[in-house]
């Protein structure tokens, strides 16, 4: 597979970029931060996206390296925002389960905070429900060591996985992320409706943040901000883009 070899070639050939999706306060602002999201812009095939070429990094634990130059280039990110006068603003990276069972995971982190002088709170780290709930007790013990370098945890694709609320609720974490898929239905089926209101309402008496992904229409922003859902994220608000175009945004204030 020639796209395997050239992924072994892209790290140290500067071919992965990281775009950024922004994460608005419910309904529109301001805008509270971003998340990453990796891309390669591959020399022939052109950008590409991770559905591409994360599951072969996956089976052959390229994602390891690949995730730690994610943590890096973040970290990067964030201090130049700091310094361009945003410096509340917060970036959220996602990790792969390999990289998030890795046992020097820690070290990775606390050396790009460090390296990058990034106020911990800054960072967070996304991890599945489907990864967080694989091994419930040792996920505790990796968020339990994460977040006390001060950085926050996040449980991507909410629904979509199966959580016990009893691990839920010893989970480090300070926010759920509702799968897209919930969202995007929302109009149109109401057990949709009625799953993303029971997970707002779950949010809220665990005292976790919630953040609505793919709010792609008006209605799905109001409905959401009806529920009390803090924060939104979607093709409404702002696709992921290179870093370069976010003072195109919305609400940018900069
Ligand atoms: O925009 P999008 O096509 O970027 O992302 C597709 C999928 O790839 C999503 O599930 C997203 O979480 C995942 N993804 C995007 N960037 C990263 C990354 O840096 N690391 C990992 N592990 N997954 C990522
Ligand atoms: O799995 P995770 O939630 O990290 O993946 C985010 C994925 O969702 C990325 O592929 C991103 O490009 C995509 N995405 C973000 N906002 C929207 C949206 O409003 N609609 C759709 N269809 N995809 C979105
Ligand atoms: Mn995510
Ligand atoms: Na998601």
């Amino acid at each position: 597979l020639q796209l395997n070899n050239d992924l072994w070639h892209a790290l140290d050939n500067n071919e992965l970029r990281l775009f950024y999706q922004p994460k608005y306060c419910a309904p529109r602002g301001p805008i509270l931060g971003f998340e990453a999201l990796l891309r390669w812009e591959h020399p022939a095939r052109g950008l590409l996206t991770p559905d591409h070429f994360l599951p072969m990094a996956e089976k052959t634990g390229m994602i390891v390296s690949i995730g730690n130059w994610v943590i890096n280039e973040a970290c990067r990110q964030l201090r130049q925002w700091h310094l361009q006068g945003h410096p509340h603003w917060s970036v959220a990276v996602n990790l792969s389960s390999l990289q998030f069972e890795q046992s020097n995971l820690v070290e990775t982190v606390t050396e790009a905070l460090a390296k990058h002088e990034i106020p911990p709170e800054l960072l967070t780290l996304e991890v599945t429900e489907t990864t967080a709930m694989r091994d419930p007790d040792e996920s505790v013990r990796i968020l339990t060591e994460l977040t006390k370098l001060g950085v926050k945890a996040s449980i991507d694709d909410f629904g979509t996985g199966y959580s016990s609320l009893l691990y839920l609720k010893r989970l480090p974490a300070s926010e759920l992320k509702i799968d897209r898929a919930f969202v995007n239905e929302l109009q149109h089926h109401s057990e949709d409706a009625t799953i993303v209101s029971a997970i707002v309402a779950l949010a809220q008496s665990l005292q976790l943040k919630v953040v609505a992904e793919g709010v792609e229409t008006a209605e799905q922003q109001a409905f959401l901000t009806g529920l009390g859902c803090n924060t939104l994220q979607g093709y409404l608000l702002g696709k992921p883009i290179p870093p370069e175009r976010i003072s195109e945004l919305d609400n940018f204030v900069g």
